[in-house]
């Protein structure tokens, strides 16, 4: 008798059982019939809850399997600009080159839909989940979900607040302090540390846009004449880091440099700053983080004046670990990816082996 048959009988007997996540069917509700009725139900709930416990966790002594046969649910933020979809492309092909059954979903920015995937993600009891998560707080539930349920995380790009970080199996993505700490040294050495410096930050509460301000703001505190006098969210994007420019430029007050938390921003900027009668990469310079080919052809065109690379091409990386976590290795916490200045002086010579 399957689970629901037994599950059925105790029912039908006037018990109710409670599904605990950990434990799988346990307690009953009430109690009907005479004194075998009960030593029967007795029984099936306890054969229940047996076979329960052992089929409600990954760790069960199930045999491994290799990457054609794991199916993996990855939850991906949007498409908010060309170093997001640099990276969704490169853990779609690295999933279809490994041959593993990717769930993809697209959240559209919002949080909300993140966590739902997840959920559909736990309840189709996937191998493993790659995660990309939007902000970094409010995850707790959901990973305490899939946690339960022996669900390997991999967390890419971006990192969460969590009070054990147990709920995830492991971090891989640049060090975002670091990358606005570059920027903000390059900046003070080409204004010689004097600079009024105009700042689009990127999706508030998202661990790039927290790590790249302090990071910046680290770089410039060592130098007294480097102020940032207006900062706004550009939320990521060249169409609201365009209009965030054009209400800079607009409000009036001197503007030395823009520095922003990603090259789709600075692209916006810099064409609101043309569209101002000004000459970026020279009235005004441009600073940003991401390292797209488009900011490459910025730079080339001497508009751009650097950008600080964060390698979106997380595939290989991520499915290295989830095969190891579904294979029961233990994972490092964090894998740091390893980042790199670019400038006018060697744009051009590297434009064409720019991968993203
Ligand atoms: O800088 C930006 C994207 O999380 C590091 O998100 C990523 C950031 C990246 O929208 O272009």
């Amino acid at each position: 008798m399957d689970r629901t048959g037994l599950l059925h009988l105790i029912r039908s007997e006037g018990y109710n059982l409670h599904w605990h996540p950990r434990v799988g069917w346990t307690g009953f509700k009430e109690t009907k019939g005479n004194f075998m009725t009960r030593i029967v139900c007795l029984t099936a709930t306890f054969a229940l809850i047996v076979i329960s416990l052992g089929s409600c966790t990954k760790n069960s002594s199930e045999p491994k399997k290799n990457a054609q046969q794991l199916t993996v649910g990855f939850s991906q933020i949007g498409a908010e600009s060309g170093w997001r979809t640099a990276e969704t492309k490169s853990i779609r092909s690295e999933a279809e080159k490994r041959g593993v059954d990717l769930k993809f979903s697209d959240a559209q920015q919002k949080q909300e839909n993140q966590i739902k995937a997840l959920g559909a993600f736990i309840a189709q009891n996937v191998d493993a989940i790659i995660l990309a998560p939007v902000v970094e707080t409010g995850w707790e539930p959901v990973l305490k979900k899939a946690h339960q349920r022996g669900i390997p995380v991999i967390l890419v790009d971006r990192g969460v607040k969590v009070t054990n970080d147990d709920l995830y199996t492991t971090l891989i993505a640049s060090d975002f302090v670091a990358e606005g700490r570059m920027a903000g040294d390059w900046l003070a050495a080409k204004t010689g540390g004097k600079a009024n410096i105009v700042e689009l930050q990127g999706t508030p509460g998202a661990a790039p846009a927290i790590d790249r301000k302090k990071g910046f703001e680290q770089a410039i505190a060592k130098h007294p004449e480097m102020k940032i006098t207006k900062s706004q969210t550009g939320e990521f994007t060249r169409a609201k880091g365009k209009e965030v420019m054009e209400a800079f430029l607009k409000s009036g007050g001197e503007i030395d440099a823009v520095y922003a938390h990603n090259d789709d921003m600075a692209l916006g900027a810099i064409q609101a700053i043309e569209e101002a009668g000004k000459k970026p990469g020279v009235d005004i310079f441009v600073v940003s983080i991401d390292g797209v080919k488009p900011a490459f052809e910025s730079m080339v065109e001497g508009k751009l004046n650097c950008t600080v690379e964060c390698n979106p091409l997380l595939g290989p990386a991520a499915f290295d670990a989830v095969e190891r976590a579904v294979a029961g290795q233990k994972l490092p916490k964090n894998t740091v990816v390893q980042d790199k200045l670019f400038d006018q002086s060697t744009a051009k010579d590297v434009i064409d082996s720019r991968q993203y």
